[in-house]
């Protein structure tokens, strides 16, 4: 079967992760963008990558979403980025007007497809979506966690030069200055990290993690990072698509997981066909349950500002 994949919003993180697929000749891909243009000639740019790199899949773009229709999965990217100064917090009310428009036209043509949220702010835009599907938490899934993570593993694979291929790490919680890194779950190939590293170094690490975005969006100046983010998008697609069951950190809608309950949280799930097919409960201690409940408040917050 030749699978379809939509990615809504043709900026910088949409083209990155379309590029991604398409190379990977896992999907035909389908950009759409309110800036039709950019859509189709960034898909078209791609194409003419295709005889050089060697993959078959088509990309096409514009502005419409008849296309898009009978997608197997969908990736949200639209919306505005954060510029420096500006907090995920600030794009919640205009993104989640785009959000709501973009969830009801993708699910109009493909009822049964699963949504991949990216548009900030993370956990909050997962909640539209939820509420403007209608659909089960399976199929609407927040990136942010594979993206925390890939930072914080590269963090940890520089500070002690070893391949990054080595390196595990999880993040939880929602995708604000409050997540949560959890050095003790992080690896290099099976060794604990809090072995390999003192504490200080640890704590360096997190805090570098937590401020991983703002770090490139200091340097960029007018734009968020794309290439990390474009990257652990595809990353879940591929998961999703090619049936892989891999656990990755996903934002989605706990239901008493964690204790918590109606509320999308970053946590381990294990992705397959059937979108978010488990959630994976690990045992926390005290203090990571009291920083995982700071984390759920902030997006408490952000849930109950949202436009009724
Ligand atoms: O970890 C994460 N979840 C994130 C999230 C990591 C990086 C970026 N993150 C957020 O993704 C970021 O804060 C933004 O909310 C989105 C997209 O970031 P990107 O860097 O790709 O922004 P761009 O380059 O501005 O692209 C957004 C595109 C742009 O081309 C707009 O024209 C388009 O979205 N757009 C729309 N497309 C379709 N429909 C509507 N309504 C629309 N509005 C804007």
């Amino acid at each position: 079967m030749h699978y379809k994949v939509t990615v809504v919003g043709a900026g910088n993180v949409g083209a990155t992760c379309a590029q991604l697929i398409a190379q990977a000749d896992i999907a035909d891909v389908v950009m759409v963008d309110v800036a039709a243009d950019l859509a189709t000639g960034k898909a078209l740019d791609m194409m003419e990558s295709a005889p050089v790199l060697g993959f078959n899949a088509r990309i096409t773009g514009g502005g419409d979403y008849d296309p898009t229709a009978g997608s197997q999965v969908c990736v949200v990217t639209a919306g505005l980025a954060r510029k420096p100064g500006m907090s995920r917090d600030d794009l919640l009310a205009k993104n989640t007007e785009i959000v709501s428009e973009v969830v009801r036209q993708l699910v109009s043509r493909s009822p049964e497809t699963i949504l991949i949220i990216v548009t900030n702010p993370l956990d909050a835009m997962c909640e539209v979506a939820r509420r403007v599907s209608g659909f089960p938490r399976e199929r609407v899934i927040g990136m942010a966690g594979v993206l925390d993570a890939a930072r914080m593993r590269w963090f940890i694979a520089e500070k002690l030069s070893v391949s990054v291929e080595d390196v595990d790490a999880f993040v939880l919680g929602g995708h604000g200055d409050s997540m949560v890194p959890l050095p003790r779950y992080a690896t290099v190939n099976g060794m604990p990290l809090p072995q390999l590293l003192d504490a200080d170094t640890i704590a360096q690490i997190n805090d570098r993690t937590r401020n991983g975005g703002a770090e490139i969006v200091n340097y960029y100046k007018t734009g968020s990072a794309y290439y990390a983010p474009g990257a652990s998008s595809y990353e879940m697609v591929k998961a999703i698509l090619l049936d892989k069951k891999k656990i990755l950190p996903c934002a989605v809608y706990l239901q008493g997981e964690y204790g918590y309950d109606g509320l999308f949280i970053g946590v381990p799930c294990l992705l397959g066909r059937g979108g978010m097919e488990k959630v994976i409960e690990l045992k926390l201690t005290t203090e990571e349950k009291a920083l995982l409940a700071k984390s759920a408040e902030a997006v408490k917050g952000l849930v109950e500002a949202l436009p009724k």
